[in-house]
């Protein structure tokens, strides 16, 4: 670069890993690392995924900028690099680019950015000075700005974390992660969906656990379908009268995952009235006995991979073959607001299973899933479902002996309380 102010490369990675492409963290830290590696100083960056698939980040360099979008199903990144001065040579990011996404091949094109011959320079003494200062003062801390979001085709939730991957682990199922992130703690990540985080999990692990336990009044045995990170057998646990809980997961890696990371979520692994088995619930639930049960729990995760089965007819009637009479299932029924369809479709497949006056449904308020209004459908067996017909003396010593922070008979009731376009579409949905 003889007569310009700054040197940019436009340049097009072909035939890269798509798996890399796809990984925020090591775009981030291949963006930062190029940008190093060109002796450029790196101020901040912005890195955001987007599931599931895509990442795009920019590093900010006091020489310019790095920035980056990615398409992993294509195997394909668009990467500008952008530096002003004579010390730092775009090239040596390219080449460690290149390297880093595994291209098969690439290509760029330089275009010299400020004319010198085209720019008049004008003399100003705070320019002069500023510069004296910034050299003396200042001693760029790289910040680093990196975000997961869990994202369907027009809603997503970001929650900006440290940029370090706490645990990875994919099997044939799918892939299991730990965050770090700054406002909910560390975080379990299930095929780019956020499970748990330190800061909110309890709110859902208490709705599904206690408020099914207390309709039943006396559960005794209790099935876990999925729930690997544990917090639902935590809570279970605390009912002194539960004898014994099985606890169905199929990935090994969540319940790793989370006895690493998670202590308190984890807590009740080591119960030994827990029956963990490292099995696939839906043929566990074909061949479970009849009649075995007083209680299900459906912890599993949104209906997309190994959890799509937890979202059909034949599934919910093995469960229903399982339940003793009077038992009760209680699921995870998604989002009435972001996953309409699949709350309406558990609801009609459960009342078409148990009868409508079985069935009922209610929310929770889980800051870090899709729209944060949570629905747990629930249903009995045998008999119409009375959700207010519980011991509430009892349910409130409970809590506060426990020191519940979600659960209480008043929460209890309250979450049966449906807005009226909850109510509206379920009705529409049951009389189809
Ligand atoms: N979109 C999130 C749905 C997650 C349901 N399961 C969470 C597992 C917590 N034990």
């Amino acid at each position: 670069m003889s007569n310009a102010l700054g040197r940019h490369i436009l340049v097009e990675f072909y035939g890269c890993n798509a798996e890399i492409l796809n990984d925020v963290i090591v775009i981030e830290k291949s963006m930062v690392g190029a940008a190093k590696e060109a002796e450029a100083t790196v101020i901040n960056s912005t890195f955001h995924h987007f599931s599931p698939y895509g990442v795009s980040g920019v590093v900010v360099i006091q020489e310019s900028h790095l920035a980056i979008h990615a398409w992993p199903e294509y195997q394909y990144a668009a990467v500008d690099v952008f530096t002003c001065g004579t010390e730092v040579n775009p090239w040596i990011a390219y080449d460690y680019l290149k390297k880093a996404f595994e291209a098969s091949h690439g290509s760029a094109m330089e275009i010299n950015r400020g004319q010198i011959d085209l720019l008049k320079r004008i003399d100003v003494d705070y320019l002069s000075k500023e510069r004296e200062n910034a050299e003396e003062e200042h001693n760029p801390a790289y910040k680093r700005d990196v975000w997961f979001t869990d994202k369907d085709d027009n809603v997503a939730l970001s929650l900006r974390h440290t940029g370090e991957l706490l645990f990875h682990a994919k099997s044939d199922y799918q892939t299991v992660r730990v965050l770090n992130t700054y406002a909910y703690g560390k975080m379990l990540t299930i095929d780019d969906m956020v499970m748990v985080t330190e800061k909110d999990e309890f709110i859902y692990h208490e709705m599904i656990s206690h408020v099914p336990t207390f309709i039943h009044g006396n559960v005794k045995k209790a099935l876990v379908i999925g729930g690997g990170d544990g917090g639902t057998v935590r809570e279970l646990f605390r009912h002194k009268g539960i004898e014994e809980v099985v606890m169905v997961e199929i990935d090994e890696n969540v319940v790793n995952a989370s006895k690493e990371h998670f202590p308190t979520v984890s807590s009740a692994f080591s119960n030994p009235k827990l029956d963990l088995k490292i099995a696939d619930g839906i043929d566990y639930l074909e061949n479970a006995p009849a009649n075995s049960f007083d209680l299900i729990i459906i912890d599993g995760s949104d209906p997309e991979g190994p959890a799509e089965g937890l979202f059909s007819d034949s599934f919910y009637q093995t469960a229903y073959n399982a339940l003793r009479e009077g038992g009760i299932i209680c699921l995870q029924s998604e989002s009435p607001m972001f996953n309409t369809e699949a709350f309406l479709e558990l609801n009609a497949c459960l009342s078409k299973l148990f009868g409508v006056e079985s069935v009922s449904r209610y929310l929770a308020y889980i800051s870090t899933y899709p729209s944060g209004m949570w629905s747990f459908t629930i249903a009995q067996k045998g008999k119409a479902i009375e959700t207010n017909a519980f011991d509430m003396v009892s349910s409130a010593i409970f809590s506060q002996q426990e020191k519940l922070q979600y659960y209480t008979p008043d929460m209890q009731l309250a979450a049966f309380t449906l807005p009226p376009f909850i109510r509206q579409m379920l009705a529409d949905k049951l009389a189809e």
